[in-house]
């Protein structure tokens, strides 16, 4: 064996040549696998006992894609283009044996290749949407020109996956075979043996021809993703190029298109913030303090406790990994609606066709209902879902220190409550940890993590490793009040709240949120919450508190048609006359005389603090990185992830920047909520970011 890089081997076996790209641990497209690819099929094409090449990756997978770490930086070495240009222009066949996950600038390679053969589990994709780009290296003009305009579209927009089947009927691949290597061989053999041509997909135009005559195959597909993608630009260029494959005269045209668009999104914010985020996903996994050996504790039983909306929604997500899962609740009555709520959304899941109707049975076969605290004894993890109260709390656990056997984990789903508190009505605090799973809980990806001053490493590691297996993000954050999603909320609501007594209106306030890219405004989030959350008749006080007010007027949200908005029938929300005549009186009550306020001025006022108190957060060591933070964000609040986050956000508007407007604000109104974090004000003056932190 040969290297012809430092990332890929060449080998000749019986006339064919075999290059290995070994670029762990994904086999990225790095300078040295282009340099290989490059200077490898230059060398088997010169070596005149060669008559074919095996194009296969060592490892997990196939080339997963270009190397994101050297986005950004100076570029080394042959382009991709060049690298990809060489071996659709070999003068002998090329095959790509392909496995494991074959994305992005992967999948282009093996678009440039002759042929392709795959082993049945490979995966198929151009991800590129994802990262805020689009695929760069010819992937949107020879990905139609195989599996069609239609679905190449509906690939390069989602950044889904296919599998090898699909790949199989749709062209893609020419074979599935067993022997990935042997086969591949083989392969190529009997290309040369039968005379078979180069195929060039650049040069192969029927599908591009059929789909001259059917414009509506891009509205619909604009259509489509319409609400999904608002705000994003990459979906849109994604469409641009292939309507760019199937309008240009000929393949260099579009070519072309595609490379400039790729450029602009390259150097522009979005797909930053984006490859960011995939970094920051990535990096929330690892706990700087907790060594690798440190062992695991198997989960093979879970006991919910509360079967409520959020224990429903947990043990959904323990029952859909095939764990079984135990659910307690006081009363039968509470027990049995709990049980069929998760039934009832399994069923619906079902009849979306995404499970079957056996996976509804299989999965609530495994959930076993209980009045029974007693019989979680044998769980291996127990999650309290129970309502926010501390003292209702720590009875849970000083009666679980009892019963549960040694070593199991106890969980909390407190959404703000001092875990440390909670974990000190037990006598092993270090079996304590906070679970946060976030509201629906079958559905959001997002689980803060939360670690007491005594939560054993066994503990934290496993609690980690447990929310990957049930398709969780997890971020580790400390014990604070909120931890990091909720404390980092409490700033932002309550200047919405100033605002609308200021002259701001809800309708007002939100829309800017909604255009800055967040699903929905304060307002109405909280209609959709529920404003009596929280909310009691004993202590309401609706003389001095909006929210209260409201609430006493019957306006409790969208469950009851009125809250911040008025709703229709289908909750469609609308301004309302009450509402507002409610804030004027409240204005006038306060003290305040209304003004204009700019749209400018209430995103200032509703993202800086909390990028402040996410300074807070990091300064206090409740997050082990800005990018934990923005993780948490982005996931559990659903900040636009084309925005990166809030740290990320921060940094790329310029720490200084926020530091003179706080001052600023300071200043004007005297409210110490606009006096900068130390470690905010420390870094501006460094010239540094969050991201600089550590
Ligand atoms: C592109 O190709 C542009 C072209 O069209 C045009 C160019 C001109 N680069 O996810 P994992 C690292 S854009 C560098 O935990 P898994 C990752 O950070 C690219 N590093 O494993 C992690 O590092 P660490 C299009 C990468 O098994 C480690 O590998 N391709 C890259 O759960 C393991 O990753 C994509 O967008 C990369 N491309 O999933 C594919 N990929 O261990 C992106 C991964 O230090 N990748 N790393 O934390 C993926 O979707 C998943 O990583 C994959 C494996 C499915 C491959």
């Amino acid at each position: 064996m040969v290297a012809v890089s430092n990332m890929v081997d060449l080998t000749v076996e019986d006339g064919v040549a075999i290059l290995t790209v070994d670029n762990p641990p994904v086999n990225a497209l790095s300078s040295g696998v282009r340099a290989g690819l490059s200077d490898g099929v230059a060398q088997a094409a010169a070596d005149d006992n060669v008559t074919a090449i095996v194009l296969i990756c060592a490892g997990r997978t196939f080339i997963a894609g270009a190397d994101i770490t050297e986005f950004g930086g100076k570029a080394t070495g042959p382009s991709l283009h060049e690298a990809l240009e060489a071996m659709e222009n070999c003068s002998k066949p090329i095959v790509a044996a392909i496995h494991g996950t074959v994305l992005g600038g992967g999948l282009e390679t093996a678009l440039v290749c002759h042929y392709r053969v795959s082993d049945a589990k490979a995966r198929f994709g151009l991800p590129e949407v994802k990262l805020g780009l689009l695929p760069g290296a010819g992937g949107t003009q020879r990905l139609p020109r195989v599996v069609g305009v239609e679905k190449a579209l509906q690939m390069v927009t989602s950044g889904d996956q296919i599998g090898a089947d699909e790949a199989l009927a749709s062209g893609l691949i020419s074979e599935i075979v067993t022997d990935l290597r042997g086969d591949a061989i083989a392969f190529a053999k009997k290309v040369v043996a039968e005379g078979k041509p180069l195929v060039r997909i650049r040069d192969q135009n029927a599908e591009i021809d059929a789909a001259k005559a059917k414009p509506e195959l891009f509205s619909n597909i604009r259509k489509a993703i319409a609400r999904k993608s608002r705000g994003f630009k990459a979906p849109e260029y994604n469409i641009r190029c292939i309507e760019a494959a199937v309008n240009s005269d000929n393949f260099d045209d579009g070519l072309k298109v595609e490379a400039d668009l790729f450029r602009e999104l390259m150097t522009g914010g979005q797909s930053a913030a984006q490859r960011h985020f995939f970094f920051a996903e990535r990096q929330a996994a690892k706990i700087p303090d907790v060594p690798k050996e440190t062992p695991e504790i198997e989960i093979n039983s879970v006991g919910v406790i509360g079967a409520g909306t959020m224990g429903g929604g947990i043990s959904m997500n323990i029952l859909n990994i095939g764990t079984p899962v135990t659910i307690v609740e006081t009363t039968q009555e509470a027990l049995d609606r709990g049980i069929a709520i998760v039934r009832k959304n399994y069923e619906n899941t079902a009849k979306k066709g995404r499970i079957s109707q056996q996976d509804v049975e299989d999965r609530m076969a495994l959930l076993t209902g209980s009045l029974n605290i007693e019989d979680l004894a044998d769980c291996d993890l127990v999650i309290e879902a129970v309502f926010e109260n501390m003292k209702v709390k720590k009875e849970i656990f000083a009666k679980l220190d009892k019963i549960v056997k040694q070593g199991a984990i106890l969980a909390s789903n407190t959404s703000a409550l001092d875990v440390n508190e909670i974990a000190s009505a037990t006598v092993r605090p270090e079996s304590v940890i906070g679970l946060h799973f976030f509201s629906p809980a079958n559905v959001m990806k997002l689980l803060e993590v939360v670690r007491g001053d005594k939560s054993s490493h066994p503990v934290i590691k496993t609690s980690m490793a447990f929310a990957k297996r049930i398709g969780k993000v997890a971020a580790l954050v400390g014990v604070c009040p909120g931890f990091v999603g909720n404390r980092i909320l409490a700033p932002r609501q309550q200047q919405a709240q100033q605002l609308i007594l200021e002259g701001a209106l809800p309708h007002q306030v939100d829309k800017v949120l909604f255009d800055f890219g967040k699903p929905m405004g304060p307002f109405q989030m909280s209609d959709l919450a529920g404003l009596d959350i929280g909310w009691s008749e004993e202590t309401s006080n609706g003389k001095e508190v909006l929210r209260d007010r409201l609430v006493e007027a019957g306006r409790r949200g969208q469950k009851t048609s009125a809250g911040y908005y008025d709703y229709d029938e289908n909750r469609v929300p609308s301004p309302s006359p009450e509402i507002e005549k409610i804030i004027l009186e409240f204005s006038e009550k306060n003290g305040k005389t209304r003004r204009e306020i700019s749209d400018e001025e209430i995103l200032i006022r509703c993202i800086y603090p909390m990028i402040n108190e996410g300074a807070k957060i990091l300064e206090e060591g409740i997050a082990i990185r800005s990018s934990d933070i923005d993780v948490v964000w982005v996931y559990g609040y659903g900040w636009p992830i084309y925005r990166g986050g809030p740290m990320f956000y921060g940094d790329s508007i310029g720490l200084p920047k926020i530091v003179a407007k706080m001052r600023e604000l300071k200043e004007q109104t005297g409210d110490p909520m606009w006096e900068p974090a130390a470690l905010m004000v420390k870094l501006a003056e460094e010239g540094k970011g969050f991201k600089d932190f550590a």
